[in-house]
């Protein structure tokens, strides 16, 4: 029996773990008391880590469909077998590539992902990031200059919050590492700040919240500029320290005039009266910060609702200040430069709908536009790496037809579901427990600077390929080297080369190539520390708190910050149009329990046993109004599909709103998931519509989709 220390990989929180290990079996799963970060705080899946890892359902050699059945085969044989077919795609367009959430929750992903991409070549490149975050990357592109340069709530220290659309007491946080959230938010008011939740659903953080404030889906962006409207009109404005680092700010002004309280309330069914006190609150409190999630950036108007968050802790003096909102500097990261050239999307456009590029991408759901529609450049052949379009994507009885006509598919997945299942090979990846972490990904939006690598808790079992080699090897194949590169050699070959363009004067060390990287990155980094330091330091070295980096960070043509960007106020009058033509009827949107994880965790028995967790959530007046009763069964039409749901009355979700959870659907033919199978769920996706996109962004409208609802 031993004792290992390493880090939840689930979600964002990045929570310190105490396994005990027997043999091959993780057998007790204790938050880590000692981690510098999260102090021993433990959610209901972290604690369920060990029964995922030894799932029986997990695949563990690769799978080869071969007249409709999927066979066992040896990892040289499916390897071999891609590089043969993918000769039949000489042009790289027509071969597509799907990057899900997990790729940025392990190591694998964060030094690897790159390369892959690249290696592909292709244009038809997708990820979740288009049904998720991407407004935020966008926006903070625009004014920072940075794309990644997303600044996260310093709630350690901050006296107020605004919090729109989040529930972190469920999601424990997004694009905001932040262990414990409840605790975290718990402290704030103990200190004798406050926060306000604005949701249109009474969440688990709205309960615990100072206000809550009911809001009509996908208005938050007229609400927010409404607040940016009250900061002018009641002279609130202080930037502070930020005087001479931003772009004329009295223009923001002309752009926010048509939005002021009277003009919103009706149509955010937010009082004029609340919104004037919530400006006060915001500009009077000594250290603030304003976070919006996914109920502002998978809506209509991420993009402006995201850039209005961002304006708001300008305007208030809280951007880069503490208590205000900040940006972390991982110990693998280098210092900034002050320097660049900004950011712009639609370098290139999509086939068939002409969707700017962003970040290299295209919209998610012109996936399926791109494999359907015939002509040049149609994408016959797809990658899915850690992803579950099938039930993941607006519209998905259309992307489950997509994918089921595709000429090639290849999946690099633990699991055979509903996305996989079209797969012609399976490439699965280890349990959690085999393989070595760091975060790359989110240690850039944690509110503290913290370093922590652990070694695999149980070592990675004979003819076990690692994520990590799985990467590398598609790279290689994709990169024309053929199926058995010698990959060692390459790795050399690139740390050489790395380590002459960081000027490194040392021998990066290591047992692993990914090991030898990660200690280039560590000792070239802004903090100079050693892999050898962190292996010393199993709880993980805390580096401090976050401190302010406003002049390293912009990169803007101007240098300064760009307040008004033009992409972002071209799109001010489709805002104003929207103002004025209301949403009449029910509008649908979604939620995360506490213990799911997206589409892949039901089938777990502890997190899914119980109370089902796929329900329809209906305020009691409209459960009256339209004939429903709690535990009965309600069918829900929207434009692209129809389903059956379980329906739960409760006054937690506004009049005129329903709320569904994503993720689930796990009846699917096919699959191996005999848990998940037992409480399948209803896919949302079946009604979220594929043609309603933030156009800024290219990132769907998951919220605030049209529906009717009737009884069953
Ligand atoms: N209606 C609606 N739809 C939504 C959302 C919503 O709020 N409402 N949320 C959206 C958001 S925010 C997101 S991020 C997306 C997620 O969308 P996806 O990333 O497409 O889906 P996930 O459910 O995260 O599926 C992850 C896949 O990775 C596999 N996997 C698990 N562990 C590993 C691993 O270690 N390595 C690899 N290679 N694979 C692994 C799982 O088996 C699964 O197939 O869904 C989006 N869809
Ligand atoms: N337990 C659990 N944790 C997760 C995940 C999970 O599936 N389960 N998924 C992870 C992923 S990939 C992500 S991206 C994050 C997301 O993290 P969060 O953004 O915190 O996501 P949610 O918990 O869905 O909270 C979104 C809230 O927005 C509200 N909402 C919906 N529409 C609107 C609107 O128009 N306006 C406003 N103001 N509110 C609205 C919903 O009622 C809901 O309470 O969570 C991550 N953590
Ligand atoms: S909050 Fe996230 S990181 Fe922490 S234990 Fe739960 S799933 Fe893991
Ligand atoms: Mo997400």
């Amino acid at each position: 029996m031993r004792t290992v220390f390493t880090t939840c990989p689930l979600c964002e929180a990045t929570c310190g773990l105490e396994l005990t290990v027997e043999g091959d079996r993780i057998t007790k799963v204790r938050g880590d008391r000692e981690d510098e970060f999260s102090r021993g705080f433990l959610c209901p899946k972290g604690a369920s880590l060990g029964t995922l890892d030894a799932d029986p359902d997990r695949l563990s050699t690769p799978l080869i469909k071969r007249d409709g059945e999927f066979q066992e085969t040896t990892w040289e044989e499916a390897f071999a077998y891609v590089d043969e077919r993918l000769k039949d795609f000489p042009d790289r367009d027509t071969v597509a590539m799907y990057l899900g959430n997990p790729v940025v929750h392990s190591l694998a992903g964060g030094l690897y992902a790159g390369p892959l991409r690249k290696a592909l070549g292709s244009r038809n490149v997708f990820t979740a990031s288009t049904v998720d975050q991407m407004p935020k990357h966008v926006q903070v592109g625009h004014m920072f200059g940075g794309i990644f340069s997303i600044p996260v709530p310093d709630i350690d220290r901050t006296d107020f919050m605004l919090v729109l659309g989040a529930d972190p007491f469920s999601s424990n946080g997004s694009l905001w590492t932040v262990p414990d959230a409840p605790g975290r938010f718990r402290d704030l008011r103990k200190r004798g700040g406050r926060f306000v939740v604005v949701d249109p659903r009474r969440s688990r953080t709205a309960q615990a919240a100072d206000q809550h404030v009911v809001i009509r889906p996908g208005t938050d962006v007229f609400l927010l500029l409404a607040l940016i409207h009250e900061l002018f009109a009641q002279d609130l404005v202080n930037l502070r320290d930020l005087a001479g680092h931003v772009t004329d700010h009295a223009v923001i002004r002309e752009h926010v005039a048509e939005f002021g309280p009277e003009a919103v309330e009706e149509r955010t069914g937010v009082a004029a009266a609340t919104i004037r006190a919530l400006a006060r609150q915001l500009a009077e409190a000594e250290r603030a910060a304003v976070y919006g999630r996914i109920g502002t950036t998978t809506v209509e108007f991420g993009t402006v609702a995201s850039w209005a968050v961002d304006v708001l802790n300008v305007l208030t003096g809280n951007l880069d200040r503490p208590g205000g909102v900040m940006w972390p500097l991982p110990a693998h990261s280098r210092r900034g430069t002050g320097s660049g050239k900004g950011f712009t999307t639609g370098r290139w456009h999509s086939r068939v709908k002409g969707h700017p590029e962003v970040m290299g991408e295209y919209p998610a759901v012109t996936m399926v536009d791109e494999i359907e529609t015939p002509g040049e450049g149609q994408v016959r052949a797809l990658f899915t790496i850690g992803g579950n379009p099938a039930l993941s994507l607006p519209n998905s009885a259309r992307v489950n037809d997509a994918l089921s006509s595709l000429d090639f598919m290849v999946s690099v997945d633990p699991y055979l579901n509903e996305t996989t299942r079209h797969a012609d090979v399976i490439l699965p990846t280890p349990p959690p427990s085999r393989r070595d972490h760091y975060d790359i990904a989110f240690l850039n939006n944690s509110v503290r600077n913290v370093a922590k690598y652990s070694r695999a808790a149980i070592p990675l079992e004979e003819g076990r390929v690692d994520e990590t080699d799985i990467f590398f090897r598609l790279t290689t194949i994709l990169a024309g080297m053929g199926p058995a590169a010698d990959l060692d050699a390459i790795a050399a070959f690139q740390l050489a080369d790395l380590k002459k363009k960081a000027g490194a004067d040392f021998e990066p060390e290591g047992e692993t190539r990914e090991e030898r990287l990660l200690d280039l990155k560590l000792r070239t980094g802004a903090y100079g520390v050693t892999l050898r330091q962190l292996l010393d330091h199993p709880h993980g070295i805390d580096l401090g708190p976050l401190t302010p980096r406003l002049p390293e960070i912009l990169r803007t043509p101007s240098g300064k910050i760009e307040l008004t960007p033009k992409p972002i106020v071209d799109d001010l009058p489709r805002v104003l149009a929207a103002l004025g033509t209301p949403e009449p009827g029910m509008v649908l949107v979604g939620r995360r329990h506490l213990r799911t994880n997206n589409s892949w965790m039901h089938n777990v028995p502890a997190l899914v046993k119980g109370k089902p967790l796929c329900t329809l959530l209906v305020n009691p007046g409209d459960a009256l109004r339209i004939g429903l009763a709690d535990g009965g069964t309600a069918q829900v039409t929207s434009r692209v599909g129809k389903i059956e749901v379980l329906v739960e009355v409760t006054a937690d979700i506004a009049p005129g709103v329903v709320s569904m959870p994503h993720g689930w659907g796990h009846d699917q033919p096919g699959t191996r998931l005999s848990v998940a199978e037992e409480h399948a769920g209803v896919n949302v996706n079946l009604l979220t519509d594929d043609l309603r996109i933030d156009p800024l962004s290219g990132t769907a409208v998951l919220n605030g989709t049209r529906v009717q609802v009737v009884p069953a």
